[in-house]
């Protein structure tokens, strides 16, 4: 595996490169032009001034996260053709400019969702937070509204203003469309894009739904065991693969995590891999990322990963804000750097004992 960190470019994230670059055994970023359009054209000079200067500050771009679907190319309109022709081009010139990794999501409207972006933990960090009661009493388009003031003053991703200014929309967009249909357009996506990086040995790693299940009445795919082993068959293409994010599958507690991660041998391009803690089946925290802080058993976790050979980019998630500092919510520095650090230590001890 390779550790690696997110970084959101140098306009829009808290965490310099030259910070990152000193967390022991963090070669590579993994990172995005953040202020691209969903359907836009990455033109491979912005990718490669991008690259310029990562490589200037010593580290290398592992991956994308994320090169936005287009919410109609989710929603399977006409006009998709387009939008995926211009995707194309972006995984074209992505591969061109040397970049073999890209992950993406096919969640309708929203990114991930939470509910409270700065719970309070007893030692007096703040985290992200979930309560499906919260999610139950809110009208979808208030949502925004209420966590916005937690952001620190950053743009989260997939909570960004122009997103959320159509919502209202988007979500009539949505009424009538199936898990059955989000499947199907997804797989018409795939085929359309599998050429291309097969051409360019690009890997299309999807991010799971998080919370993994229906929010809002939106229909959510990428949610458990059988739904991503009919999506990795569905484009039987080894570039079709997963970002394995404990934290999002996580969120089910019947997602046996460990095991999860065996059933998709080869497939697995990039993991996130953090801790949540339950207080109920209905709330829960983001913890840190030891074991001991929350309730999954982070050892097991990264055996899994290795017993299959994992070799892709990892990355510690979402990190508690710590010691004073202000940051995007879940992407401070301090936290994540422990993750790294703690799951660099996990792989040592793994790799070691089995030789
Ligand atoms: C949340 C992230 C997600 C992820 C996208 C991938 O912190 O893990 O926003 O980047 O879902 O497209």
């Amino acid at each position: 595996m390779e550790m690696t960190l997110r970084w959101y470019g140098s306009k829009f994230d808290t965490v310099t490169l030259e910070q990152i670059r000193q967390i022991p055994g963090v070669h590579g970023v993994i990172t995005t032009l953040y202020d691209t359009q969903p359907g836009e054209v990455w033109s491979r000079e912005r990718i490669r001034a991008l690259k310029d200067e990562v490589e200037a500050a010593g580290l290398s771009i592992a991956g994308i996260e994320s090169v936005n679907v287009h919410e109609e190319i989710k929603l399977g309109k006409p006009s998709r053709d387009e939008l995926i022709d211009n995707y194309i081009e972006t995984l074209k010139n992505l591969g061109e400019e040397d970049i073999h990794l890209v992950c993406y999501n096919f969640m309708p409207v929203f990114d991930w969702t939470r509910t409270e972006l700065a719970r309070k933990r007893p030692d007096g960090s703040t985290v992200l937070a979930y309560t499906q009661k919260a999610v139950d009493d809110l009208v979808p388009e208030e949502m925004f509204g209420s966590i916005s003031g937690d952001m620190n003053g950053t743009v989260m991703p997939g909570w960004e203003p122009e997103r959320m200014a159509h919502v209202k929309e988007l979500f009539d967009e949505y009424k009538g469309v199936t898990s059955e249909d989000l499947f199907e357009n997804l797989k018409y996506f795939l085929e359309r894009i599998m050429p291309v990086c097969n051409e360019y040995d690009i890997n299309m790693a999807i991010h799971p739904d998080d919370p993994a299940w229906s929010v809002f009445g939106l229909p959510r795919i990428i949610i458990n065991k059988e739904n991503i082993l009919r999506m990795v068959k569905m484009v039987d293409d080894p570039h079709n693969g997963v970002t394995f994010c404990s934290g999002s599958y996580g969120t089910n507690p019947d997602n046996d995590l460990p095991d999860m991660i065996r059933s998709l041998k080869g497939r697995i391009h990039f993991a996130h891999v953090r801790n949540l803690k339950f207080n109920s089946r209905d709330d829960f925290e983001e913890a840190a990322h030891l074991s001991s802080d929350g309730s999954f058993d982070m050892y097991e976790i990264v055996k899994a990963l290795y017993d299959i050979g994992f070799d892709g980019p990892i990355r510690p998630d979402h990190g508690r804000m710590i010691w004073g500092e202000k940051a995007m919510p879940g992407y401070g520095l301090y936290d994540r750097a422990l993750g790294a650090a703690y799951i660099n230590g996990l792989w040592e001890a793994i790799e070691k004992a089995d030789k």
